[in-house]
C-alpha cells in the first residue's frame, strides 16, 4: 500500500471509531429522555420522536450521501434501539419469566412433585378405552413405581371419523382407577364448558398441542386454578409457547407446566422433531416445571429411551411417555405406544443412565 492510501485508511478507521463513540453517545442520551419521561409518567409510543428527528437531519444534509440514505441509516438505528427497549420491558413484565420469578416453580399435586428435585414420570395410554384396559396398565404402572397415570377421554384427532375418546364416561373410569391405585391423574380438555366436569374426576388439566393457543380455554383454566400442563403447538415458537402459558398466569393460576411435545419439520423419520434445545431454554427463559413427551416427538418406540435420556440431561423435570396394554389394538396413536413389559425397559433403562 502507498504511503496516502495507508494514511486514508487510517483515517477512515480515526472516523469509524469516532462514529462508534457518538453512536453509543446517542443510544445512552436516548435512554436517558426515555427514562425521563417514564418517571413523569408520559408513556409515547415514540419517545424519542424518531420521524421529527430525522426530518431536522436531513434539512442539514449536505451530502454526498443521499437524504433517502441518511433516513433509511437513522430510522433503522432508533427502531433497532426501541425494539431492544420493548423487548426488555415485556420480558420483566411476563410473569413467567426467571426475571419477574428467579426461583423454580414447583408444582404439588398429591404425592407428585412437579419441577422439585427428581424427575416425575407421566405415563399411560393415550386414548381411555375401557376400565379394563386402563386398570392393568395402570397396576402395572403403579407397581413399577410411576405416581401419574394419563390418559385420554376427549381426544382431538385430525379426522372428525377417528375414535374421539369416551368423553365423560372416560374420565370416571379414570378416578375409579386412580382412586383404587392412590394416583395423580392428568386427562386432556378441549373446551372450557369441560372444565367443571373435567375437575370433578382430575388432577391436572392437559392443554393439547392443537389447543395451545384456544385463548378461551387457556384464560379458562387460568381462573380454575387447577394445575395444567401445556403442550407446545405443533408449530409453535417458543416466544408464542411462553405467552400461551402467560394466559394462564395472568389469570390468577400459576401452577402450569410447559410440555415440549415436537415441533413439525421437513423431517418424516419421526412423526414430529423433538426440539431438544427448547428444554434449556424454556428453563432458563421460565421459572415453570418443563416436561418432555417421547411418545409424540417420536411418534414410534425404538427411540424411546434415547430420547427420554437426552431430555433429561437437557435439563427436564419429567417425560411422558404412552403406555397400552395392547398396542396394536390400540384406538388411536398404535404406532407410537408401548407396551408394558417394554415400559419396563424403558423405565429400567432411564433409571440405570442415573438420570430419574
Ligand atoms: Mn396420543
Amino acid at each position: 500500500m502507498s504511503g496516502t492510501l495507508q494514511q486514508l485508511q487510517s483515517q477512515l478507521n480515526g472516523i469509524n471509531r469516532q462514529l462508534l463513540h457518538l453512536l453509543n453517545e446517542q443510544e445512552r442520551t436516548a435512554a436517558e429522555i426515555v427514562r425521563i419521561k417514564e418517571e413523569q409518567g408520559i408513556s409515547e409510543a415514540d419517545p424519542i420522536g424518531v420521524q421529527q428527528m430525522v426530518s431536522e437531519l436531513i434539512s442539514h444534509n449536505q451530502g454526498p450521501i443521499a437524504n433517502d440514505t441518511i433516513m433509511n441509516f437513522f430510522k433503522e438505528i432508533f427502531h433497532a434501539y426501541q425494539k431492544k427497549q420493548n423487548n426488555a420491558k415485556t420480558e420483566q413484565k411476563l410473569l413467567v419469566s426467571r426475571r419477574h420469578k428467579s426461583e423454580d416453580t414447583i408444582i404439588r399435586v398429591k404425592q407428585a412433585e412437579f419441577g422439585g428435585v427428581s424427575p416425575v414420570m407421566i405415563a399411560g395410554p393415550c386414548s381411555i378405552e375401557s376400565r379394563d384396559q386402563l386398570l392393568t396398565v395402570a397396576a402395572a404402572l403403579k407397581n413399577a413405581g410411576v405416581t401419574v397415570l394419563r390418559g385420554g377421554a376427549f381426544k382431538p384427532r385430525t379426522s372428525p371419523y377417528d375414535f374421539q375418546g369416551l368423553g365423560v364416561e372416560g374420565l370416571k373410569i379414570m378416578k375409579e382407577v386412580a382412586d383404587e391405585l392412590g394416583m395423580v391423574t392428568i386427562s386432556e380438555i378441549m373446551s372450557p364448558s369441560q372444565i367443571d366436569t373435567a375437575a370433578r374426576y382430575i388432577d391436572i388439566f392437559q392443554i393439547g398441542a392443537r389447543n395451545m393457543q384456544n385463548f378461551d380455554l387457556l384464560k379458562a383454566v387460568g381462573q380454575s386454578g387447577q394445575p395444567v400442563l401445556l403442550k407446545r403447538g405443533l408449530s409453535a415458537t417458543l416466544e408464542e409457547f411462553i405467552l400461551a402459558a402467560e394466559y394462564i398466569l395472568y389469570k390468577g393460576n400459576d401452577r402450569v407446566m410447559l410440555t415440549e411435545r415436537g415441533i413439525r419439520t421437513f423431517e418424516k423419520w419421526t412423526r414430529n422433531t423433538l426440539d431438544i434445545s427448547a428444554v434449556p431454554l424454556l428453563k432458563q427463559e421460565t421459572h415453570l416445571p418443563v416436561l418432555v413427551d417421547v411418545s409424540h416427538s417420536a411418534g414410534r418406540k425404538d427411540i424411546l429411551l434415547s430420547c427420554a435420556k437426552a431430555a433429561l440431561a437437557a435439563g427436564a423435570d419429567g417425560i411422558m411417555v404412552e403406555v397400552h396394554p395392547n398396542p396394536q389394538a390400540a384406538l388411536s396413536d398404535a404406532n407410537q405406544q408401548i407396551n408394558i413389559d417394554e415400559f419396563h425397559t424403558f423405565w429400567q433403562g432411564l433409571c440405570d443412565s442415573g438420570l430419574f
